[in-house]
């Protein structure tokens, strides 16, 4: 069979280079094919999750930024200072994680997709057209976020005015100045030329980008063992392609940005700056569980618990 798999990125960007592993290892492995939809070709990633949950495409990539919409509870992703660092714990986490792979995947499960895979895509960094040091550096400045609830709240408690929009209108906003600033990861940044219309990067240090890969689940269903076992094992070789591929990715793409615009001022926020931000997660905790409602507080303490098991294993 044809396998249809879409993208919210382009075919060389991170999302593109797990889908085009996965794709060799299915095609190499059995008589199925996948034709992959890069982003632009089938519209924005609300978009394409509804393809998936109608069974018009198999596969899609759909981050938590734009599904925490759709599955609440998906917003733990969002949780500023809450994610690890470290990448041989993240490169763990997701593949451990109980509250992801079980009760996480059984949300998707309710919204007619099948979680195949998730995985990191490295630290989000801002991009603004003014320094950012401080919360009341971002007072009055609209950051553009992806339209999950819990990163307006994000930007809300970082002073900001947080400003949802689909990826698609993110270059033209900052042009026109509807925008002053965004975030994403720095491979992004560089790849889709954000700073071409922004002129500060800092890293605060509050996450990194995790995105999901999905299927449709009565698809899913009906596949035969065997296809079920080729699809995990796909994941899993595409997985640990991605995780590897990104080794150094953030400061690859700094290098390349800077030679580009060697006039970008590049920024790591201290300890004792990102302090501020940090206190102001707290109160993004406080949401997410009151918000949300429902399994949030039992999906955060699980969602931390699994990230200390990480961490321990990562450490012996
Ligand atoms: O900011 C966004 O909307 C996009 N960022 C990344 C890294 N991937 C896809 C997503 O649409």
């Amino acid at each position: 069979a044809t396998w249809k798999y879409s993208l919210e990125e382009a075919i060389d960007e991170v999302q593109g280079v797990y889908a085009t592993k996965f794709k060799e290892y299915i095609e190499a492995n059995s008589d199925n094919e996948v034709q992959i939809f890069p982003f632009g070709t089938l519209g924005e990633s609300n978009d394409t999750t509804e393809l998936a949950q109608m069974g018009a495409i198999q596969f899609a990539t759909a981050s938590p930024g734009f599904t925490g919409s759709l599955i609440p509870e998906l917003q733990v992703f969002l949780l500023p200072y809450v994610l690890p660092e470290e990448h041989a714990v993240l490169a763990d986490f997701y593949q451990t994680s109980e509250t992801i792979n079980d009760m996480l995947a059984a949300k998707y499960e309710d919204k007619s997709l099948h979680l195949v895979d998730m995985y990191p895509e490295g630290e989000v960094v801002m991009t603004t057209k003014e320094p950012v040091t401080s919360p009341a550096d971002l007072d009055g400045v609209k950051v553009r976020v992806m339209t999950s609830p819990m990163l307006i709240e994000t930007y809300d408690a970082f002073g900001a005015t947080p400003t949802p929009l689909p990826w698609g209108e993110v270059y033209g906003a900052l042009q026109t100045n509807i925008i002053q600033g965004q975030e994403n990861p720095m491979f992004f940044v560089e790849s889709t030329k954000m700073y071409e219309v922004t002129d500060y990067i800092t890293y605060a240090g509050h996450n990194n980008f995790t995105t999901a890969v999905v299927a449709n689940k009565s698809f899913f269903d009906g596949l035969s063992d065997e296809d079920k076992t080729l699809v995990q094992e796909a994941a899993n070789a595409a997985y640990e392609h991605i995780m590897d591929y990104q080794q150094g990715l953030t400061e690859r793409s700094e290098a390349k940005i800077l030679e580009a615009k060697p006039s970008m001022t590049v920024t790591h926020l201290t300890d004792e700056q990102r302090a501020p931000f940090r206190e102001a997660a707290q109160q993004v905790r406080e949401a997410f569980v009151n918000e949300v409602g429902g399994d949030a507080q039992a999906v955060l303490d699980g969602f931390e618990a699994d990230i200390e098991a990480s961490k321990a294993r990562v450490a012996e």
